[in-house]
Parts: structure tokens; sequence; C-alpha cells
């Protein structure tokens, strides 16, 4: 994790600019401030990423208040490369315009820094117009270090995995939600619970429509999945486990609708507004 953190700020000096992709369901979250220690002077678009399963609540307007370069996109979605490629130039225009004088044409190089699963080899394949960086939907998938020409940009993804930065503990389950911390670290039940919990309160519809849940206790809301699923040990008594991995399978696949966990003060408390 120190190498990866390491090897970043290495890279981090032969770039232009920095695109830090956040999910944008849980920005504050997926947010780590090494990365923005390291940046420095570097200009920096921020990405809010997977802006398909979020429901939007004014994160990317309090970003942009505070001077931010922000774009919402949905990576997996074709017509979202040229807004992408527009916002990177506009980043680094001013770099753009000191070497046209100079007459000095080179790609414009930008490190796509953020957490596991935030979606930065999708975002690259979407720029390359292929398959030129691997996905994957665990966390760690990008190993090797990777320059990718995309017209007149050279993109690198995360070398290693960018350790989230979480010392608050309602956050660091955000990112166990979205799938950002490896599953096998996880306490799975408390994930799931707490999941059930944060959505109902936040956007329970996806909870009502899939599983019949009309509220209660994060237990009984799991007692309705395993019911409604069919999830029974022999004895009669609710398959608690599967239970539990189907809800994170749901959520994570967006079969639960959209969401917003973080509030603005979530990116107060990180640094981020
Ligand atoms: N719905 C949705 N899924 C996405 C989006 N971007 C990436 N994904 C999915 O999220 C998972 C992780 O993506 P990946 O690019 O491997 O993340 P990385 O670890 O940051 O490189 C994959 O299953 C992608 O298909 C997006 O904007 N919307
Ligand atoms: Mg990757």
């Amino acid at each position: 994790m120190a190498k990866a953190m390491r090897v970043m700020g290495e890279n981090l000096k032969l770039c232009d600019g920095v695109a830090i992709v956040l999910d944008a369901r849980c920005p504050a979250a997926s947010y780590n401030r090494g990365i923005a220690d390291m940046v420095g002077g570097k200009s920096v678009l921020y990405i809010l990423n997977k802006a398909d399963m979020a429901y939007p609540d004014g994160a990317a307007e309090a970003l942009k208040a505070s001077g931010k370069q922000v774009i919402c996109v949905n990576a997996t979605d074709q017509r979202a490369a040229r807004s992408l490629l527009q916002a990177m130039e506009t980043v680094v225009s001013d770099r753009l315009a000191r070497n046209r004088e100079k007459g000095t044409v080179r790609p414009m190089r930008f490190l796509i820094a953020g957490v596991p699963n935030t979606g930065k080899s999708t975002l690259i394949n979407l720029l390359a117009g292929g398959k030129k960086a691997a996905t994957g939907d665990k966390a760690g998938v990008t190993r090797a270090k990777q320059w990718v020409k995309c017209g007149s940009f050279e993109l690198l993804d995360t070398p290693g995995v960018m350790p989230p930065s979480c010392e608050n503990q309602t956050l660091a389950r955000r990112l166990a939600f979205v799938g950002s911390i490896n599953d096998d670290i996880l306490a799975i039940d408390e994930i799931a619970l707490c999941l059930l919990e944060e959505l109902w309160a936040k956007a329970p519809q996806g909870l009502k429509d899939r599983y019949g849940i009309d509220g209660g206790s994060p237990l009984e809301m799991l007692d309705s999945v395993c019911r409604k699923r069919g999830f029974m040990l022999r004895g009669g008594e609710y398959d608690y486990e599967r239970g539990e991995r189907a809800v994170l399978d749901d959520f994570r696949k967006g079969r639960l609708g959209r969401v917003q966990f973080d509030s603005l003060d979530d990116l107060k408390s990180v640094g981020l507004i």
C-alpha cells in the first residue's frame, strides 16, 4: 500500500494533470486525502463516476463551488467519452497553450487516480475506445503499470492499489458497500445489515420493491429478504448468510436503485469542500 502511493508519487511527476476518480454515491468515502497532498500544484479533474447509480444531491455543485473542476459520468456509457476528453482538455488548457507557443507537440499525460473499483480502468477503456486496461468488480484488479494512448492524451491507470483513507467508520462502511474494500477482509454480516439500514434511511424504494420491506430493524429487514427470496435452512430458520450476500450483490449490480450516501458534511469532513 505504501509502495503504491510512492510509485504514484513518482508517476505524478511525469503527468500534466490528474483525474481523481470518485464513486458518485460516496465521493467523500472514496476520496483519499493522501493523493490530494501528493498532487501539489498539478491540474486536477474530479470525476464523479457511476453517476448512473447515484442519486444526485448537490455534491458536484458543492465541489464546483469550492473551485474544483468536476464532471459526473457513467463510464460504461459510450456517449460520456466526448465530454470527458473536453473536460480533461480544459483542465490542462494553460499547459497546452504554452506548449503550442513553444511549438512543442506532445500528448498530455494524465494519471487516473482513485481507490479500487471506482471505474478507473473502465474510464480508460472508454477513452481509448477499446479494451486496454483490465477491469473487474473486485478491489485490486489493476496491477501492472500501463500508459494508454487516447487521442491527444496518454493515460496511466493507478499502478498498484491506492488504499482508501477512512478513519471514519461510517465512511469506511460505505466503501465496503460499493465494493472498494475487498470482501475477504470484511465482516459480511455487519456490512449487509449496515447497508440495509442506510438504504432504508436514504433510498427505501428499492428495498420495498425488491424485497417487500416495510421498515423495522436491520435484522427484520434481513428476515424480509430471506423470506422473499426463499433463503431457508433445513430447520426452517432463515439462511442469513445467503440473504446478506444477496443484498450486497443486488446493491452492487444497481438492482436497488440510485442512492447518495455521503452528505455535504461528509464532503467537508474529508476536506473535499
Ligand atoms: N454502472 C456503472 N458501472 C461502472 C461504471 N464504471 C465502472 N463500472 C463497473 O465497476 C466495476 C469496476 O470497474 P473498474 O474499471 O475495474 O474499476 P477500477 O478498479 O477503478 O479500475 C466494473 O464492473 C465496471 O463495469 C459506471 O459509471 N457505471
Ligand atoms: Mg482497474
